[in-house]
């Protein structure tokens, strides 16, 4: 059994509680390693390792850090089988989608390793004459990376690695219920040569730990994904700080489906984005608004395709539906699956824990799918985070759109048609951070923009191009060599005095 503890400063250390938690496998129950439990102390002494650490760190070129996270890439790729099978036991996503986990973090780290030699700003005329401008981008501190279980390896690497190229250093707080993972992860960090102080790892709950660094006055980014309710706690409190508080949040992603739409790709991608990961992703497909033409067969051929799905461990391959994480996930999806029953929405399939044979030991629950949902129902409205589809029919392309548009949340959206207007119209009007069209909601690439509008976030993105924006800012310089007082705004430059 493996033990998980804190690593401060190049150390992996005891939690100054002296207290560790079980982590369980929540197909099977069995436990699979015991984590730490961090406290206060240890989060002060890890923000001062990382504080110490960032003052040599920002100087390192950034093409030599780039290379440490080049190697990072290296060693997950020739541990991805490995990583995955410990995953898929860890947080119970079935293999597959286990090794897609760990590619994202591979592909993470080779774009950020691309990076280092970019890390792009820009030079721009001065408006004085020999006098030159440039706009450069700093680090800017030391970053508390609070991460969620669903993607235990991906997004940990979405927030550290461009974090770290760009020169901060970083304190990790992983989710409770994945701790192996960031044991791994902070394991090859180390093994591909990272200084001491530059990465740190504290687990811990959020109400102790993560709180602890969001008024930590040496902390000066949060970059949190989780739910709106802690989403807002982080923001009140990190924000009052005026640190900065990057937040990726919720989501109730819709598919439209429209009358021309290839029924058998709908059929598959759908039951691919609402059931895969067991329907625990931000980017899960938890509604779908099915033109009034195509209504009931879209229906029928959902509810047999989900009925058919195999539900089990996921190091089975012939496993399609893995458990939900824990205890306190299956009660709110049971929960929400009586608010539809009394909401007057019609249960077509599933509804209940799966507990047949093997399946009692762990969290699992049945694909389930609600038809005849109306866009005011709390179940087309609230995050569900399990297998729960709300299937709502509309008349129109527009009406489509506004009912896309109806929630609070703006996290992923799709489109299936062969019409080339109904997909630009779509587009256009989805107001979502992320949209696809003939494609589910899920499967994002690291190298876009990821994040989501309204409630699911404060107008950052993670990942892509947008993520420097994040940890990074801007600093303008300006070098004046005419060896004379020039002042901008005020002295005209006169043509003629110009040799
Ligand atoms: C998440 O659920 O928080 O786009 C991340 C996707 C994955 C990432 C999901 N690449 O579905």
């Amino acid at each position: 059994m493996t033990v998980y503890r804190n690593y401060i400063n190049g150390r992996w250390t005891e939690p100054r509680s002296g207290r560790y938690v079980d982590n369980v496998n929540p197909a099977t129950g069995e436990v699979l390693g015991r984590a730490a439990v961090g406290t206060e102390e240890d989060v002060a002494e890890a923000v001062a390792a990382a504080k110490a650490a960032f003052a040599r760190w920002r100087k390192v070129p950034a093409p030599r850090r780039a290379e440490i996270l080049y190697r990072v890439g290296e060693l997950l790729r020739e541990r991805k089988e490995e990583l995955a099978r410990k995953m898929t036991q860890e947080m119970g996503k079935v293999l597959p989608e286990a090794r897609g986990d760990v590619q994202e973090g591979i592909d993470m780290a080779y774009y950020m390793a691309g990076e280092g030699r970019r890390l792009l700003g820009y030079t721009t005329p001065a408006e004085m004459p020999d006098k030159f401008a440039m706009a450069v981008r700093e680090p800017i501190g030391v970053v508390a990376a609070i991460t969620p279980w669903n993607f235990p390896m991906a997004i940990p690497t979405w927030k550290i690695m461009p974090a770290l190229v760009a020169g901060n250093t970083v304190v990790f707080k992983p989710a409770t219920d994945t701790p192996w993972m960031a044991y791994e992860l902070v394991r090859i960090f180390e093994e591909a040569g990272l200084p001491p102080g530059v990465l740190n790892l504290v687990y811990g709950p959020g109400e102790t730990v993560g709180e602890a660094l969001l008024r930590h006055p040496d902390v000066h980014l949060i970059s949190f994904t989780g739910s709106v309710e802690s989403g807002r706690h982080v923001n009140q409190v990190a924000g009052a700080q005026l640190k900065r508080v990057h937040l990726e949040l919720g989501g109730k992603n819709a598919v439209i489906v429209m009358d021309d739409a290839d029924l058998d790709l709908v059929e598959q991608a759908v039951t691919w984005s609402a059931f895969g990961t067991t329907g625990q992703r931000c980017t899960a497909t938890s509604r779908l608004l099915v033109h009034e033409a195509v209504y009931d067969q879209v229906v029928e051929r959902l509810a047999a395709r989900a009925a058919k799905l195999r539900l089990g461990n996921g190091l089975d391959p012939q496993t399609d539906v893995g458990p939900l994480i824990n205890g306190r996930a299956l009660e709110k999806v049971a929960y929400y699956v009586d608010v539809g029953q009394e909401e007057g929405a019609r249960l077509v399939v599933g509804g209940r824990p799966a507990t047949e044979g093997e399946l009692a030991r762990g969290f699992f629950f049945q694909p389930t799918i609600f038809a005849d949902v109306t866009p005011d129902m709390r179940i087309a409205n609230e995050e569900i985070f399990g297998p729960v589809l709300a299937i709502i029919k509309v008349r129109s392309l527009e009406e489509a759109i506004a009912v896309n548009n109806g929630v609070q949340y703006g996290l992923s959206s799709a489109i299936f048609t062969r019409d080339v207007r109904n997909a630009f119209v779509a587009m256009r009007d989805l107001a979502t951070g992320i949209c696809y069209v003939n494609h589910g909601t899920i499967g994002a690439e690291i190298h876009l923009p990821f994040g989501g509008m309204r409630a699911t976030g404060n107008g950052h993105r993670e990942a892509g191009l947008a993520a420097l924006e994040v940890y990074t800012e801007w600093k303008a310089i300006y070098v004046d060599f005419s060896g004379r007082l020039q002042r901008a705004q005020i002295d005209e430059v006169k043509i003629e005095d110009i040799g």
